[in-house]
């Protein structure tokens, strides 16, 4: 099973590349950013609770993430392989991820990070606030802590994987197409 961790500051392109790369290669795709707007959307109580995080431009708690992430494997026995996208995003969840996968004799692949500018990141998460539904990208100073939230909490977790040799640096500013075609070939170099 080929298990992908696609890395990155919020804008750096992951929901993007993620579309691509899963009709590419044919993994599920888990965004926890998605499966939360989808409690959100269908009014849940896990829904609410994760509202009130994500529009101040927090993290949502570590147990509420885990417990989805854990229930979407169980969901999909015969997958052949998962790109994570916005997760692990603390060195706990992490450390849940390797123990959900080990549980399943498996274990994460690879990890890639997509390396963007700071002032690039927000001037695209703006840019995508003008038109979509999502209340986190309107407001640039939410947009700023959610960036000093990946800072202090999230970068960390490429440190983690570092350890075990599995990351690889991604140069995410440039066409959509070419950040593609580089994260395929550090892909293609890991598959048997
Ligand atoms: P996410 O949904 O993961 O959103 P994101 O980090 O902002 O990145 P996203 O993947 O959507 O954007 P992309 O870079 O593709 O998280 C939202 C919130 O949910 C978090 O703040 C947090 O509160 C909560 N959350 C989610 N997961 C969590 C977890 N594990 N633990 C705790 N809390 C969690 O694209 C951004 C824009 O850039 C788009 O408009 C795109 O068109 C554009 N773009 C992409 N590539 C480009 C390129 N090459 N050039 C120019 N523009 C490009």
């Amino acid at each position: 099973m080929f298990n992908l961790i696609l890395f990155g500051p919020p804008g750096s392109g992951k929901g993007t590349q993620s579309e691509k790369l899963i009709e590419k290669f044919g993994w599920i795709h888990l965004s926890t950013g998605d499966l939360l707007r989808k409690e959100i959307a269908n009014a849940t109580p896990l829904g609410l609770e994760a509202k009130s995080f994500m529009d101040k431009g927090q993290l949502v708690p570590d147990e509420v993430v885990i417990g989805m992430i854990g229930s979407a494997l169980d969901a999909n026995p015969a997958a052949k392989g998962f790109l994570f996208d916005g997760f692990p995003r603390t060195v706990a969840q992490a450390e849940a991820l390797d123990a959900l996968l080990s549980g399943k004799g498996s274990e994460i692949t690879l990890v890639l990070a997509l390396e963007v500018g700071q002032e690039e990141l927000v001037a695209r998460l703006l840019n995508r606030g003008k038109t979509s539904s999502r209340s986190d990208d309107r407001d640039e100073n939410v947009i700023r802590k959610r960036l000093v939230e990946y800072d202090t909490k999230t970068a960390i977790v490429a440190d983690y994987y570092s350890q075990f040799g599995k990351v690889a640096k991604i140069k995410g500013e440039g066409s959509i197409e070419d950040i593609f075609q580089s994260l395929s070939a550090e892909i293609e170099a890991k598959q048997p």
